[in-house]
């Protein structure tokens, strides 16, 4: 009788037995449990290595050219930095294809050369020919080079972020991103872009001392860049390694495996909860080593990369990726039978829908409607 009047007590408005309301309120908890685990955005999940009902997506370089009301306001901007150096602008362009879209992640809209720019190093991008640096000649020119001002210099892009994450919708993330030491010194040794970076490779074996002072100068200012990037608000880090592909083999440790892990675990020292992406465009047979050994919790693929081999590779990680940028751009019927096929194939697999490199300015916005609309309709 006594127990009876105790759980009376406790369940005052609850006229029914006990082991009921104690079901009702374990159902209760589950089912709070699973509101949350549903509200969690699609993306953080994939990137926490569930399999999801639906394959999230996003587009790398999905703000760009081929949109016109991205057009519409680059045109108000002699000089690309100082389009990424204007928060409004460039919280505007993050969003443009979220709302036109609706995918799953808006990439900050900036580029991985603000570092060298913050750095000091002199940055200026050429109308019809890409990026133009002064290039680093040697140790005298490093020392010009000031890290610690790199955060500071780089404040606009935390507003945007902030601008970005006011106006986003909860089921969506933001992706910061930074470029990661070697692609950064290949861009900052060569002075501009380059098929093979053999002025940057040549420095590497001529100038060593000065070249392992780059490198940790970069990991220094790109892990410094990323905790404020996430102080600031964005949910998960890309790291591209747009270059990996031209790092020679054996030193695939020194130039990339390596310096990517010091910057995840300084990262993750700090913000263990942040899912970070390593992109090692053409890491080709190295793929398994940088899975294994760099701390990233998501690997992008390219398009080289067959899926098998990722996912035999994918040292338990998520996979992102990897649809040929051309196809995308060049036939909407190829594209559509490209991404079923990847879709198809990641069915068992933690994994997000991609590029395996941004979209090309000439993309039809017709083509990029119809992969989405594919991935979207595709369930596990
Ligand atoms: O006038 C313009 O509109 C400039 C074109 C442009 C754009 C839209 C450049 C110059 N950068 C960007 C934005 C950009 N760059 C983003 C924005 C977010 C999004 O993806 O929507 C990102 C993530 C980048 C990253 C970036 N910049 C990378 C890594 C990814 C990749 O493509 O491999 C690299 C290598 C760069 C350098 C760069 N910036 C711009 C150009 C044309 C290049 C390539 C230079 C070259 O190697 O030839």
């Amino acid at each position: 009788m006594q127990g009876i009047t105790r759980l009376q007590l406790t369940y005052p408005r609850l006229s029914c037995p006990y082991y009921l309301t104690s079901s009702f309120s374990f159902i209760s908890i589950y089912i709070i449990g699973m509101n949350r685990a549903m509200s969690k955005p699609l993306m953080l999940r994939a990137l926490s290595g569930e399999i999801t009902p639906h394959i999230p997506l996003w587009l790398m370089r999905q703000a760009g050219r081929y949109l016109p009301e991205y057009q519409a306001i680059r045109k108000d901007f002699e000089h690309f930095l100082n389009f990424c150096y204007t928060p409004d602008a460039a919280a505007e362009v993050t969003l443009q294809p979220i709302r036109r879209f609706g995918m799953d992640a808006a990439i900050l809209f900036s580029d991985i050369l603000v570092i060298p720019d913050a750095l000091g190093q002199k940055v200026n991008f050429v109308k019809g020919e890409g990026p133009k640096l002064e290039p680093i000649e040697g140790i005298q020119s490093l020392r010009s080079l000031d890290s610690q001002r790199v955060v500071e210099y780089l404040a606009p892009v935390f507003q945007t972020i902030r601008n970005v994450k006011s106006q986003l919708e909860n089921d969506k993330i933001l992706i910061g991103f930074s470029g990661s030491p070697w692609t950064l010194a290949c861009y900052m040794i060569e002075g501009q872009g380059s098929r093979d970076f053999a002025k940057a490779r040549a420095f590497m074996v001529q100038q060593p001392e000065a070249f392992a002072y780059l490198m940790q100068m970069l990991v220094r200012s790109i892990s410094d860049y990323c905790c404020a990037q996430i102080e600031a608000g964005v949910d998960a880090i890309q790291l591209f390694d747009s270059w990996a592909g031209v790092a020679p083999a054996r030193q695939f440790d020194v130039l990339i495996t390596r310096p990517t892990a010091q910057i995840v675990t300084i990262i993750k020292a700090k913000y263990p909860k942040i899912p970070i992406i390593g992109f090692a465009k053409g890491a080709g047979a190295l793929f398994g080593e940088y899975a294994a050994q760099t701390g990233v919790n998501a690997l992008g693929i390219d398009q080289h990369l067959p899926l098998e081999f990722a996912k035999n590779n994918r040292n338990g990680k998520t996979l992102q990726g990897n649809l040929d940028n051309v196809i995308f751009a060049s036939s909407k019927r190829e594209a559509i039978a490209a991404t079923t096929q990847i879709l198809q194939q990641m069915q068992d697999t933690p994994f997000i829908f991609n590029l395996g490199h941004g979209v090309l300015p000439h993309t039809p916005i017709e083509h990029v409607a119809s992969v989405i609309e594919t991935v979207r309709g595709f369930k596990r």
